[in-house]
């Protein structure tokens, strides 16, 4: 009996059959990527999220390929040799044979998996071997100064090369016949497969395609991408873009895996259009979901890392701290910086009139939107730098006089006296203060970017922070902060890394126009925070599909779609202003509700389509072997509105008895809040 192929039950976990099963099966699977253990974009994210359930599925017969990168080599991967009796090791010693470098080890993830790296350039003296075998199979002829796709092409014929004497070691040494998938990532692993489907060799394959290479550059162009996706001339777009050859890999590998996958269902009608194949499977995105032992640590997690921000902002501000920070919040958008692909023309345009709204209704409200997209820089620029040293100077100085006040208070009370309220501040302190605060004066706005842009005027985040007028003036509600780099733990003004800054917002906002998935909403979904995503994202249409209410969740999903450009600036600014509008105690039912909807993100969940996508791979290569009728993904989850308290501020305002309930200043205590927090 094939077990490995049932799924038991939908939301439980009995379909995690253990490594023993696969072993036991002869079952091995090989995941080859580019992004194995060398970050690049959001295919890492994939691959490093998901070892965790692929281990505690498959154990040790579960192998990931990728190229061999030395920097993140040494910082990502423990090197060593695997047990010299594995089929593995014989494999590696008969490549090393052939004079290639071959790095087993084991990434250091949850799941802590094998992988084996290639190192593309000791196999590179054989590359017009490879390309010429190449263009006599497949008529793809790689021009000589693709450097990438060179590299592609030695890194397909290593890991083909790999699994098929991995495979034919496997039939001579046992008895059991074995059962070889290989999961192909994206087309720049595409050739391995290729290779594999061209000689004929007994493995099931899966390719999946996490975005398409036209689809990518025609959006972001100005075609009407989902309107005219039939009447696209696909060979002379590709033409015209230079990029025939890379396609031509692309749709190769396509058409040629026994399972074609998409990430999303949207990203499977453009490849249908533009690869000339509808996937088999859809497998979905997840993330390796941690519940705290307390379920509302990630309600405290925010408040601690908010006032992280707070820390920032009151330094970015100075001399212009005339908001009030209890009334604050955070919005922000990050990602690869594509600018109108991410959605961020949308975004900045939606804050204008945010801002706008937000000033003709008399809000007490700020908003600080947050652009966290990297672009060429000179480094950070000096306001920046200098608004942080000035608060910095002026917390030391109130700390100092603090801790001589309460001493000199102790000393008197030492005497049995009482002491004088106006006695407690010196002649001397009240200067050192006063020096603070003159030298936190400035005659110019707080800056729109932390950085020095090289391209200052050409960059499109600054153009349209102009256009619109957003320059953190005063009287602006909206405040903008283009910060063109990553965040990292040791950055100088945030000293935070990305997972913390996420927790610290309020919403993060993604109204993406080309997004196969999108792992930044999902990414703030596990960590309950609300997110604003599209649907034209694979993300924003699959939470569409199993919440029923997802705005109340904090979903909150912008029509791209349906309406014109127009009509979605104006709905993504009326859920800011709506968002807006929440109170605190609203606030935390949502991210309550948000970090609710973690499970369905889950991997342990989500893996289940990889299954499937293999079993269906494996049925075509082995057809004794059954389909089974069980097996189809993680099914239909389906989360209803919550009964709890109303979603939007209108209607639980009306609920409450409570009179300025709408206002932060409410009467709910923080003991009251953090029960809330616990609760709800
Ligand atoms: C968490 C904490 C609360 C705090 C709240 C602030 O829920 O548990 O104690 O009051 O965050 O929420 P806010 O949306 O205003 O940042
Ligand atoms: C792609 O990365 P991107 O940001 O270039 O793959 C990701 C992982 O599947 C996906 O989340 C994203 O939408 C794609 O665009």
């Amino acid at each position: 009996s094939k077990r490995f192929y049932r799924v038991d039950s939908v939301a439980g976990l009995d379909w995690l059959d253990k490594g023993e099963t696969a072993s036991q099966e002869n079952r091995w699977v090989f995941e080859i990527s580019h992004e194995a253990a060398n970050k690049v974009g959001g295919i890492y994210q994939v691959i490093r999220s998901k070892c965790g359930a692929s281990v505690e599925e498959l154990g040790d017969q579960y192998v990931l390929l990728g190229p061999y990168k030395e920097a993140s080599a040494r910082t990502e991967v423990e090197l060593a040799e695997f047990a010299y009796d594995s089929p593995l090791t014989a494999t590696i010693s008969k490549l090393r044979a052939k004079g290639w470098k071959v790095h087993p080890g084991r990434w250091l993830v949850d799941g802590n998996p094998q992988i084996i790296l290639f190192d593309i350039g000791s196999a590179s003296p054989s590359l017009n071997d490879y390309k010429r075998e190449l263009y006599e199979n497949t008529k793809i002829g790689i021009p000589q100064n693709d450097v990438e796709c060179n590299d592609a092409v030695i890194f397909g014929f290593m890991t083909a090369e790999y699994i098929k004497t991995f495979r034919n070691i496997l039939e001579e040494e046992e008895e059991e016949k074995p059962l070889v998938v290989a999961h192909f990532h994206e087309w720049l692993a595409g050739i391995g497969l290729v290779q594999l489907r061209l000689q004929n060799i007994n493995v099931a394959t899966v390719f999946t395609t996490h975005a398409t290479l036209l689809g990518r550059f025609l959006c972001a162009g100005s075609v009407d991408f989902y309107n005219s996706l039939d009447k696209v001339n696909i060979d002379e777009e590709a033409g015209k873009r230079g990029i025939y050859h890379r396609y031509c890999m692309e749709r190769t590998a396509t058409r040629l895996a026994h399972t074609f996958t998409t990430v999303s269902e949207i990203t499977g009608v453009e490849a249908e259009h533009l690869l000339g194949r509808k996937p088999d499977v859809i497998t979905p995105n997840g993330l390796n979901v941690k519940k705290f032992a307390a379920l509302h640590e990630f309600q405290n997690l925010h408040a601690q890392a908010k006032e992280k921000i707070n820390e920032f902002v009151r330094g970015h501000f100075y001399g212009h701290i005339d908001f009030d920070l209890n009334e604050t919040l955070y919005f922000f958008t990050a990602g690869r910086y594509e600018f109108s692909n991410k959605g961020a023309d949308l975004f900045i345009e939606a804050l204008a009139r945010l801002n706008h709204y937000l000033q003709a209704s008399g809000s007490k409200k700020t908003i600080v939107a947050f652009m966290i997209f990297p672009a060429n820089t000179n480094n950070f620029n000096v306001e920046s730098l200098k608004g942080q040293a000035v608060t910095k100077a002026l917390k030391e100085t109130v700390t100092d006089i603090q801790n001589k006040i309460g001493k000199r208070m102790y000393d008197i009370c030492l005497t049995g006296r009482l002491p004088d309220a106006n006695d407690m501040l010196l002649k001397e302190e009240l200067v050192r203060l006063k020096r603070c605060i003159f030298s936190s004066n400035r005659a110019t706005l707080p800056p729109i970017t932390t950085h020095n842009i090289v391209n200052d005027i050409q960059d499109p985040v600054l153009n349209a922070f102009r256009r619109c007028k957003l320059f953190n003036a005063s009287h602006d509600r909206v405040k903008v902060i283009f910060h063109p780099e990553f965040l990292s733990a040791t950055n100088p003004l945030f000293g935070m890394d990305y997972e913390e800054f996420v927790r610290g917002c309020h919403l993060g906002v993604f109204p993406s126009y080309y997004e196969p998935w999108g792992y930044t909403p999902a990414e703030c979904t596990v960590m309950g925070i609300p997110s604003v995503t599209t649907n034209l994202s694979g993300f924003g249409c699959f939470m569409a599909e199993h919440i029923s209410d997802p705005m109340s969740y904090g979903i909150y999903i912008v029509d791209r779609r349906d309406i014109g450009l127009e009509e979605s600036v104006k709905q993504l600014a009326k859920y800011l202003y709506d968002f807006t509008s929440l109170n605190r105690r609203q606030r935390i039912i949502q991210r309550n509700r948000t970090e609710r909807l973690s499970d369905l993100l889950d991997w342990k969940i989500l893996g289940s389509y990889y299954r499937q996508s293999r079993q269906h791979a494996l049925h075509i290569v082995f057809p004794e072997i059954a389909e089974d009728e069980d097996q189809r993904g993680a099914g239909r989850l389906s989360y209803p509105r919550p009964i709890s308290e109303p979603p939007s501020a209108a209607t639980s305002r009306a609920a409450s008895p409570e009179p300025g309930y709408d206002s932060d200043e409410s009467v709910d205590s923080e003991a009251e809040l953090e029960a809330l927090a616990i609760k709800d």
